[in-house]
């Protein structure tokens, strides 16, 4: 970006309190006021708990990277260390100008054991929205980004018809303490992933299967209990997604009985699907892979949207990349347009407006995301001139961040941190981002 739209950012940044302010405001308490950017187009970026806060110690994937054997590459452990530095982030989303601050409430850090709530951790959350409120930027707030409590994993978790109800108790908590100020709520993060693996171009193998179901067997023991449930770590995901689709319908109605005018909805994670041959299975797999959420959320506020990339769908599964593709250094593809494209279809399925929660690269080359952001948006663009209702863009990731089995490896930050002193440093392509949205908010 050009030194003159980052040094504007940094004035406005500074005029409109800045972080400084931002400091002080959160030592005396800053004034909320209404819930910001209602109506207005959210311009953000996205993050989750487990994966930026550090020690999340009470949470069933901490046992899952702990336990031996474990398929994760290295433990969460601190990670950004964000459940001291939440403020710091926060400021960094104000630095840049945007509008939208997406985040993830820990359950098991809000309700540790099974009827034991912490105020403590809801009062934390709270100040999180106030900040967020006072610096103007809307606070987009996920109940569910993969991780649950180790005691509702140990107790049989989604796989038990009482898990809606224990989820939508804690919606509800998660509710009374923060909806009166939250812009939107998604009850669940890519609850379908767990579904896609068959009709990927490389099913997991055998290999992986036994890794994973070890790593559990592990975790059951290590718990005291004969099974250890988890959404994304189960053999046979399936047989959980009604429990979890009932709790997402619970968890709305929660939500909804304490504050109605709240936007509720559900994130699904949807690549640009494409039927490479006339007898392509696409439909077959859209029914198999989100078909299960989509009835529901056609009574939703919004359909969440979280696109990486484009699938060719074969005829029986999603084929390697075709000769023709466009390819980064590293093989993958490159196709930023993806996000458009899907935030179409998704709109034709649900009826819904869209709101795409994540949309990113993987980069350790920064000028990749510098160049794949301003395509990105352009496809959002295009779609929305072709009278696609899309409601926000929330890049993923505000940081580098713990990013699940592959460790810290993976780069999908706007914001390095240093692993050692957690020290952010905003990269390039933030500020063309930033750039992008200034000319939209100005
Ligand atoms: O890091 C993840 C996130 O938790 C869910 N959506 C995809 C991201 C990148 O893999």
């Amino acid at each position: 970006m050009s030194g003159n739209v980052k040094d504007e950012l940094n004035r406005r940044a500074l005029l409109t309190g800045g972080a400084a302010a931002l400091t002080a405001a959160c030592a005396s308490g800053p004034t909320p006021t209404s819930p910001p950017s209602r109506g207005r187009f959210l311009w953000g970026a996205a993050t989750s708990g487990h994966q930026i806060e550090g020690n999340n110690i009470a949470s069933d994937f901490w046992t899952l990277e702990h336990v031996r054997p474990s398929p994760f590459a290295e433990p969460s452990g601190d990670a950004c260390d964000s459940l001291h530095r939440w403020d710091e982030d926060i400021s960094i989303v104000h630095q840049l100008g945007l509008n939208a601050y997406r985040f993830s409430v820990e359950w098991s850090r809000i309700q540790p054991e099974q009827g034991c709530w912490s105020q403590a951790m809801l009062d934390h959350y709270s100040r999180m929205v106030d900040v967020c409120v006072s610096r103007g930027i809307a606070p987009v707030v996920t109940l569910n980004h993969f991780t649950a409590p180790g005691w509702f994993a140990a107790a049989g978790g989604w796989a038990t018809t009482s898990a809606a109800d224990l989820f939508a108790a804690f919606s509800e908590k998660v509710s009374r303490a923060l909806a009166d100020r939250v812009s939107h709520m998604v009850t669940f993060n890519e609850p379908n992933l767990a579904l896609g693996g068959r009709w990927s171009s490389s099913p997991p193998g055998p290999a992986y299967i036994s890794a994973i179901e070890a790593c559990v067997a592990s975790a059951a023991r290590a718990n005291g209990s004969d099974r250890f449930v988890v959404l994304l770590a189960h053999p046979e995901p399936r047989k959980l997604i009604r429990n979890v689709v009932a709790a997402h319908v619970q968890a709305r109605a929660a939500i909804r009985s304490v504050r109605s005018s709240l936007p509720v909805g559900l994130s699904l994670a949807i690549p640009d699907d494409v039927a490479v041959v006339a007898n392509s299975v696409i439909e077959a797999k859209r029914a198999d892979v989100y078909g299960p959420f989509l009835d529901v959320m056609r009574d939703d506020d919004f359909a969440g949207l979280q696109t990486y990339g484009r699938d060719y769908i074969g005829t029986e599964r999603a084929i390697p990349l075709p000769p023709s593709a466009a390819r980064r250094p590293d093989g993958r593809e490159w196709f930023p347009a993806a996000v458009g494209n899907a935030a179409r279809y998704l709109h034709n399925a649900t009826g819904k407006p869209v709101l795409i929660t994540e949309n990113g690269i993987d980069a350790a080359d920064d000028a990749e995301r510098a160049r794949f952001i301003p395509e990105a948006i352009a496809s959002v663009d295009a779609a929305r001139q072709s009278g696609i209702p899309i409601i926000g863009y929330l890049h993923w990731s505000l940081l580098d961040n713990f990013e699940w089995l592959s460790g810290y490896g993976p780069k999908y930050g706007l914001v390095a941190v240093d692993r050692t002193t957690f020290r952010r440093t905003i990269k390039p392509s933030a500020w063309r981002y930033a750039e992008i949205v200034s000319a939209r908010l100005t």
